[in-house]
């Protein structure tokens, strides 16, 4: 009986596993953020090593660097990996680390859940990146998935439902824990409408992603059973259509854009505030823009069709519903502008990304707003101006918004300041390269080039030469960010509880625990 309370009583610290075992049972928060974080960029190096694969592959006409049937299955595992294995682990990172600590929470409502979320992803992204490696190799079908491409496509399309089915239960769950973190777990006087704004966007980004990851898993098994079963969903000659499968995919499609991008609309909502001095202009109608844009979201996912025979009243709705986004949207980044507007700015890291976000991002809202116009999409239809348009979104979007949440919590979460001169390079050099990159490629849409294909016409020569010398700047420039992390995590100058002078009561609305090392061991509560 002694020995048993003994151990009770002071069993908790010595029996505390270490090494690797820590972060394979661990339920604090902060270390699933870390691994959600580290598992993220991983994702995005491997895709980013597919992008300038296809990036040589284009660097001229004529060349062949990989045989065509790679290059498609490269195209399509790119955006798998950059949008399930990169950009949603990420946020889904952002969220374990900064919720908790925004509203005074101990940890995550389901902290042993929590810990399930994250190690479903890295089988997950073994079964997507092992697909290469079967018969037939990757599926090529596109991220799209669409059929009956997908039906036809050799066994890494089983993988690869297998994987998106994975990585949708994980994001359920994550999400399920985050709704439920919010609504139970504030600290006294932490009303929903004090919340930081990172928190309002996940909240809703949070019942997206429950609302659509069902869809998305049921048109991949679908799929499934139209290749192994028997049905004939997407099988004109069984009754069924294809047309179907575009309806239910950009069903979770179109609201998985904005699950990508609210939350970075979010840290963009808590980084402008701190570097100009001022409280974020119109919080509530930041609340309530991004309420609009989430339920919206679900009623623009024809705006992708637009080529499928639509009847013409169909069009109309879907284009007059998509431009109505540009409302809600509008009203942020007038917020945003407004923010900043006589405030006594100094322009660190992150500050830089989230105003070279605003410049960005909102090209690529623009050009949305283009392709929503039915007449004009019919034209752009499957050409490289679309291609252009939705990296503005998600790489001057959603990774600009990363990258100026990194750098700003960083400080937070390695207890030391990281290197802000090789911060600003990679900042220039990543909004440089950026545009060098995309930028070229609305002119080649314009132009009429196809995108998804492994050769050109010569007459698209000179801006795919451009936009492949972007890449490959781009692409490195991404290992300075890498080199700053891992500085910081090692060591350097000891961060302030408050890392941004000047800024006192802006960044976090409640005080903050003290931060402790992410990678030392946890300090033990008694
Ligand atoms: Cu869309
Ligand atoms: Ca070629």
């Amino acid at each position: 009986m002694s020995a048993v309370s003994h151990s009770l009583e002071h069993g908790h610290h010595a029996h505390q596993p270490s090494g690797l075992m820590r972060w394979i049972t661990t339920t604090n928060h902060k270390d699933i953020g870390s691994m959600y974080l580290i598992f993220s960029f991983i994702m995005f190096l491997s895709g980013g090593v597919m992008a300038l694969t296809i990036r040589a592959e284009l660097f001229a006409p004529g060349l062949q660097v990989v045989q065509p049937e790679f290059f498609n299955q490269l195209t399509t595992m790119h955006g798998l990996v950059m949008v399930f294995g990169a950009i949603m682990p990420a946020f889904v990172g952002f969220a374990n680390w900064q919720i908790p600590l925004m509203i005074g929470a101990s940890d995550m409502a389901f902290a042993r859940m929590n810990n399930w979320s994250f190690w479903l992803l890295p089988p997950a992204a073994l079964l997507l990146l092992g697909s290469f490696f079967v018969p037939g190799g990757a599926t090529a079908a596109g991220w799209t998935l669409y059929a009956p491409l997908s039906v036809q496509m050799g066994m890494g399309m089983d993988l690869t439902i297998f994987a998106v089915h994975i990585m949708g239960i994980s994001s359920i769950m994550g999400a399920i824990n985050i709704v439920v973190t919010i609504l139970n777990m504030r600290a006294p006087g932490m009303t929903l409408m004090k919340m930081p704004l990172f928190c309002w966007t996940w909240l809703i980004t949070a019942y997206l992603l429950i609302a659509v990851m069902p869809v998305l898993a049921g048109a991949v098994t679908m799929i499934l059973t139209d290749r192994h079963f028997g049905t004939s969903f997407f099988n004109a000659a069984g009754g069924g259509d294809p047309v179907l499968y575009q309806h239910v995919f950009w069903f979770f499609g179109h609201p998985e854009v904005y699950i990508m991008i609210l939350p970075a609309f979010g840290i963009v909502s808590q980084v402008i505030p701190t570097f100009a001095r001022k409280p974020l202009f119109g919080y509530a109608s930041m609340v309530y823009a991004t309420a609009s844009i989430a339920i919206l979201s679900f009623t623009v996912w024809a705006h992708h069709m637009f080529t499928t025979g639509l009847p013409a009243a169909g069009q109309l709705f879907f284009m007059y519903a998509t431009m109505l986004i540009a409302v809600p949207t509008g009203v942020k980044v007038f917020n945003w502008v407004a923010t900043m507007w006589r405030g006594s700015m100094t322009f660190e890291t992150p500050m830089l990304f989230s105003v070279g976000f605003l410049f960005v991002f909102t090209m690529g809202g623009f050009t949305g707003l283009i392709c929503a116009i039915a007449p004009i999409d019919i034209q752009l239809q499957d050409t490289y101006y679309v291609v252009a348009h939705f990296h503005y979104v998600l790489v001057a979007g959603s990774l600009f918004a990363l990258f100026s949440g990194a750098y700003y919590w960083l400080p937070k979460w390695t207890g030391h300041m990281y290197d802000e001169k090789l911060g600003k390079i990679h900042f220039w050099c990543s909004i440089v390269f950026f545009n060098i990159t995309f930028f070229p490629m609305h002119f080649l849409g314009l132009a009429g080039m196809p995108r998804r294909i492994p050769d050109y016409n010569p007459m698209f020569a000179d801006f795919n030469l451009m936009a492949s010398i972007g890449a490959f700047g781009f692409g490195f420039s991404q290992l300075i960010f890498l080199a700053v992390v891992v500085k910081c995590i090692r060591g350097g100058e000891r961060a302030a509880a408050k890392p941004w002078e000047g800024a006192e009561g802006l960044e976090w609305t409640v005080p903050s625990p003290a931060p402790y090392h992410t990678f030392e061991e946890p300090p033990v509560v008694k």
